[in-house]
């Protein structure tokens, strides 16, 4: 039997949770087309015969620039320690200044990786090659891998070369459990993920989601959630006109999380403003409790 963490480290965007999601056939990270989408460090657990790996999706690494998003580089930085392997993620979007932060830290580390390019649909053979000379110039790269996650091109060679790299070793977690964060986590990121969708320019990431209260009965799961803004320009926003956005957000989180619990679910959102939430220790350490260590 093999088993072992694997960390994907790379600059925000490049497609680190779809990687994961696309290995394990769910959808446990969350995804959107905005930079600092995952917050949070999630242990997402892929099972098969033979093997248990245990992929560590992180926040990407960048420079930054207010409270939140210096919480999220700690939480990418304390995730990389103690793993097995590291996935190196880039994209075929080209290497930026945020991808030679990443390098830095990973040479600075003890563990092997494996250089992966992600969008490889996207062709730019140029930029492909220039990402895998720079992998090739590191000491501690042991293999490299062209993908798309989108497309499911180069992932079955990509988790051949992952297993290769895997000690022996028995499983960490039960073969029945695919992540290690609790139904309240998941629920809380797929209400946030679908504000990501809807909205744009700052009010992604001048929200948060808070899950109040949770009611179950055999049938039917009830669910009541805040959404927190920063400023009340932004309450209506999220209401949106006649409250036609929250309801927008509201259906389609509703559907995932019938899909992830296999139960009907009733969804109460609403909005409260919490003024510079994403300055404030107090918020972020409620937000980020446990993680911080
Ligand atoms: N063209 C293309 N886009 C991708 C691919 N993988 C991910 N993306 C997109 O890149 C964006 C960022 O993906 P995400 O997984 O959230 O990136 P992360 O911030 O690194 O976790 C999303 O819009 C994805 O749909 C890929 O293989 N090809
Ligand atoms: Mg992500």
């Amino acid at each position: 039997m093999k088993s072992g963490f694997v960390c994907l480290v790379g600059a925000p965007n490049v497609g680190k949770s779809t990687i994961v999601n696309t290995i394990v056939g769910k959808k446990i990270s969350i995804v959107s087309d905005k930079p600092q989408t995952t917050r949070h460090r999630i242990n997402v657990i892929w099972n098969l015969p033979d093997a248990q790996v245990v992929f560590v999706d992180t926040p990407g690494l960048h420079k930054p620039v207010h409270k939140l998003g210096r919480y999220l580089v700690k939480i990418a930085v304390n995730s990389l320690e103690g793993n097995d392997l590291l996935l190196f993620v880039t994209s075929t979007e080209g290497l930026r200044k945020s991808d030679k932060i990443v390098a830095n830290r990973i040479e600075n580390t003890s563990m092997p990786f494996i250089g992966v390019v992600n969008k490889c649909d996207l062709k730019r053979e140029r930029t492909i090659k220039e990402i895998e000379d720079m992998f090739s110039s590191m000491k501690k790269c042991v293999d490299t891998q062209r993908i798309s996650a989108i497309r499911r091109t180069g992932i079955d060679e990509l988790t051949d070369k992952i297993l290769k790299h895997l000690p022996e070793s028995p499983a960490y977690y039960p073969k029945d459990v695919f992540t290690d964060r609790p139904l309240i986590f998941m629920i809380s990121e797929i209400v946030r993920e679908k504000i990501y969708y809807f909205t744009r320019q700052e009010l992604p990431y001048s929200s948060a989601v808070m899950i109040d209260h949770m009611e179950e009965t055999p049938k039917l799961m009830k669910i009541w959630a805040t959404i927190l803004v920063e400023r009340d320009s932004q309450k209506p926003i999220i209401l949106g006109r006649g409250g036609k956005m929250i309801k927008k957000i509201g259906t389609l989180a509703r559907e995932d999380i019938e899909r992830l619990i296999d139960k009907h679910v009733f969804l109460s959102l609403h909005v409260k403003v919490k003024s510079n939430w994403t300055e404030s220790d107090r918020t972020l350490n409620e937000l980020f409790e446990g993680e911080m260590r």
